[in-house]
C-alpha cells in the first residue's frame, strides 16, 4: 500500500462541501419550492416542474455568486474542530460552474461572477496552513451547460418535457470530453494537485458516455500528472471490463452503509440534513450521536464517512450544521484513538454496538463503541479468542470490571460509570 492509500485508509473521516450556483436559490426558484427530490443541486432540472429552467436563464445566477461571508479559513478550522482529516469540493457539479478560475471556460467563480475569488485557490492554502488533505470533486458524466455534457434520463423523476433529458449523441459527447472535461482536469491536477478526485456516477445511464476508453484516459491523464493522486470508483468501474481494479477506494452510493468489510479503500459519502447543497426548506437534520455512530459503522467495517456540508449562498455553515459537527468534534477529541488508524475487528456483530480494531506492537486493542448501552450496564463480546489484560473507559480511563462466567464463554464488561447519562456512545478499550 502506498503511504498515500495508508493515510487515507487511516484518516477515516473527512468533509464533503457542496457550494456552487444553487447554494443561492437554495430550492427555491422564484418562491416556489422545487419540483421533487430533495437536492439543491438539481434546481435546473427540477424547477418549474417538469420543466427544469433554461440554461441562459439559470446560468444568469453567476451574476448573483457573491458569496462576501466566505472565508477559507473558518471553513477549515470548522472541519480540523471535527476532527475531520480532509476537504472535497465540488469543483464543479452537475450545472458544469466551476469554483476557480479556468481558463478552458469562462463559466467560473472568477471569470462570471461579481465575487471574482478563486475558492478552490483558498480553500487549498488553508488546508495546507492545517495539515488537511484536499480532494476535489468533479462531475465528469453530467454537465448542463456544455451542449454535448451528459443529461439526466427520462424516467419516473423525470417527465416528458423536461429540458434536460435529451440525450447527446456520442460525438457531440466527445466534444465535451475533449473540449471541457479532459482540460479542466488537467488544469485541477496542474495547479490544485488534488490528492483524490471523487467522480459522480450513478445506475446503467452512464455507461454509454463512460466508456472504458474514456475512463482509461482520464485516470491516465491524471496518474501522469500526479501518480499518487487518488481515483474513485464512481468514475463508472461498472463500464469497465477490469472493474474496480482500476481505482484507488470505492465510494458507495449516497448515506449508504454496507453491513459487511471490505477489502479495498472505501468511503461512505452521506449528507447532514437530505440535501447536499444547501436548501431553505431542509429541515430534515440527523442527530450528532447519529452522525457519530456513522463514523462507527464506516470505521468498524474498514472504511471512511465523508460528511457534507451545503454552505449558504453568502457562504456561510448554518448554525445546525456548525452545533453538529461541534459536538462530533468533541466526540473525536475524547474517542479518536478508537478511529483513526482503527478498522475491521473481525468479531461478530454485538447487540450494543460495535467493535473497531487498533493493530499495536504485540497484537492489538479493541475498541467496544456502545452505542446501545444496555439498561443491565453490562455488554458482553463474542468471539474473543483471547481475554483482555484491562478494560477502561477511553475518555475517564475508569477500570472496567470484566469476568467470563466459564473458561470459552463471551466476555462480560460492566460498563464503567461514564457515559451512562450521556447520548453519545461511550467507548471502552481492551487491552490485550
Ligand atoms: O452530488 C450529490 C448528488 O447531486 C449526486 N451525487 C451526490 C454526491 C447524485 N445525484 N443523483 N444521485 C446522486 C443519485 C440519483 C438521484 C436521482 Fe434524482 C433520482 C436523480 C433523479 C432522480 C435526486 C432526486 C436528484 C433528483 C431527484
Amino acid at each position: 500500500m502506498d503511504s498515500i492509500t495508508r493515510w487515507f485508509t487511516e484518516a477515516r473521516f473527512g468533509m464533503f462541501v457542496h457550494f456552487g450556483l444553487y447554494s443561492v436559490p437554495a430550492g427555491l426558484w422564484k418562491g416556489e419550492t422545487m419540483g421533487r427530490g430533495p437536492y439543491s443541486e438539481w434546481i435546473q432540472l427540477q424547477a418549474n416542474w417538469p420543466h427544469g429552467i433554461e440554461g441562459a436563464e439559470y446560468q444568469a445566477l453567476a451574476r448573483d455568486f457573491n458569496p462576501t461571508q466566505f472565508d477559507a479559513e473558518q471553513w477549515i478550522s470548522e472541519l480540523v474542530n471535527a476532527g475531520m482529516r480532509y476537504l472535497v469540493i465540488t469543483s464543479k457539479h452537475h450545472d458544469g460552474f466551476a469554483l476557480w478560475p479556468s481558463k478552458v471556460s469562462k463559466f467560473n467563480a472568477v471569470d462570471a461572477t461579481p465575487f471574482g475569488r478563486d475558492i478552490l485557490g483558498e480553500l487549498k492554502a488553508a488546508c495546507d496552513r492545517h495539515g488537511v488533505k484536499f480532494g476535489l470533486y468533479y462531475s465528469h458524466w453530467l454537465d448542463w451547460e456544455h451542449p454535448g455534457g451528459g443529461r439526466a434520463h427520462e424516467s419516473e423523476e423525470f417527465l416528458p418535457g423536461n429540458l434536460w433529458t435529451t440525450q447527446p449523441s456520442d460525438e457531440q459527447f466527445e466534444t465535451y470530453w475533449q473540449g471541457k472535461c479532459l482540460p479542466q482536469i488537467a488544469e485541477l491536477c496542474d495547479v490544485y494537485k488534488p490528492v483524490l478526485f471523487w467522480f459522480d456516477t450513478w445506475g446503467e445511464n452512464s455507461v454509454p458516455y463512460i466508456t472504458e476508453r474514456r475512463m482509461d484516459d482520464l485516470i491516465c491523464l491524471i496518474k501522469e500528472r500526479n501518480p499518487t493522486c487518488l481515483i474513485n470508483s464512481r468514475i463508472g468501474t461498472w463500464g469497465h471490463s477490469k472493474g474496480d481494479a482500476v481505482v484507488d477506494f470505492l465510494s458507495m452510493g449516497d448515506n449508504a452503509f454496507p453491513e459487511r468489510s471490505i477489502e479495498q479503500p472505501w468511503e461512505t459519502s452521506g449528507t447532514l440534513n437530505e440535501s447536499w447543497g444547501y436548501h431553505q426548506l431542509d429541515f430534515g437534520w440527523k442527530s450528532a450521536s447519529e452522525l457519530v455512530e456513522n463514523i462507527i459503522r464506516t470505521t468498524s467495517n474498514g472504511g471512511n464517512y465523508q460528511l457534507n456540508v451545503g454552505p449558504t449562498g453568502e457562504g456561510c455553515f448554518q448554525p445546525a450544521a456548525i452545533r453538529r459537527l461541534r459536538e462530533i468534534g468533541a466526540w473525536m477529541a475524547a474517542n479518536g484513538t478508537s478511529i483513526y488508524g482503527a478498522g475491521y475487528a473481525g468479531l461478530p456483530d454485538q447487540k450494543w454496538g460495535r467493535i473497531t480494531a487498533v493493530a499495536t506492537e504485540n497484537g492489538r486493542r479493541l475498541y467496544l463503541q456502545v452505542t446501545k448501552r444496555p439498561a443491565s450496564g453490562e455488554v458482553t463480546v463474542a468471539g474473543l479468542t483471547k481475554l483482555p489484560k484491562l478494560a477502561r473507559d477511553l475518555e475517564t480511563n475508569e477500570v472496567a470490571s470484566i469476568f467470563q462466567l466459564s473458561v470459552g464463554e463471551d466476555l462480560v464488561v460492566s460498563l464503567p460509570r461514564h457515559g451512562s447519562a450521556d447520548s453519545l456512545p461511550q467507548v471502552v478499550v481492551l487491552h490485550f
